[in-house]
């Protein structure tokens, strides 16, 4: 079955959302099969974000993402990498469809409440950053 990670980021669990957006996957139907709430490190911020190491916003983005805990999920279905970017919508809340995570929560393009990978190879690749004792 496809696989994708999903990050609840440092935004949403400040504002005690957790429950609500594990709500949202849940209720598509969608199967969480790990879980677990941690304070990612520097290395493994930049492992997750490599790809955009060269952009402006690089420096942003991780210290973001390590300014608290974050919730990685593993969540398993049928095409269920393109199912979860749906259900998070838009990178930018403000583009993002009405009903999406980001629609309901995200505040900006930085601090927008979800990551999920974007294909199978960022899956693979992202799982064994936040899920290393699973592969
Ligand atoms: P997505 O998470 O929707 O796949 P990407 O891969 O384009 O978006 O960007 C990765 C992350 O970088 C986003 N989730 C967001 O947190 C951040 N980001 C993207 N574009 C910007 C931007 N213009 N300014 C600040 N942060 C950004």
């Amino acid at each position: 079955m496809e696989k994708t990670l999903v990050l609840i980021k440092p935004d949403a669990i400040e504002r005690k959302l957790i429950g609500e957006i594990i709500r949202v996957y849940e209720k598509k139907g969608l199967k969480i099969t790990a879980l677990k709430l941690i304070k990612p490190s520097l290395n493994m911020a930049e492992q997750h974000y490599y790809e955009h190491r060269d952009k402006p916003f690089f420096t942003e983005l991780i210290n973001f993402i390590t300014r608290s805990e974050v919730c990685a999920m593993i969540i398993e279905g049928k095409d269920v990498i393109e199912t979860v970017r749906k259900i998070n919508g838009a990178t930018d809340p403000l583009k993002a469809e009405e009903g999406t995570i980001r629609r309901l929560f995200a505040t900006s393009k930085s601090e927008n409440s979800v990551h999920s990978s974007d294909s199978k190879e960022s899956a693979e690749r992202e799982i064994k950053i936040w899920f290393p004792e699973l592969v």
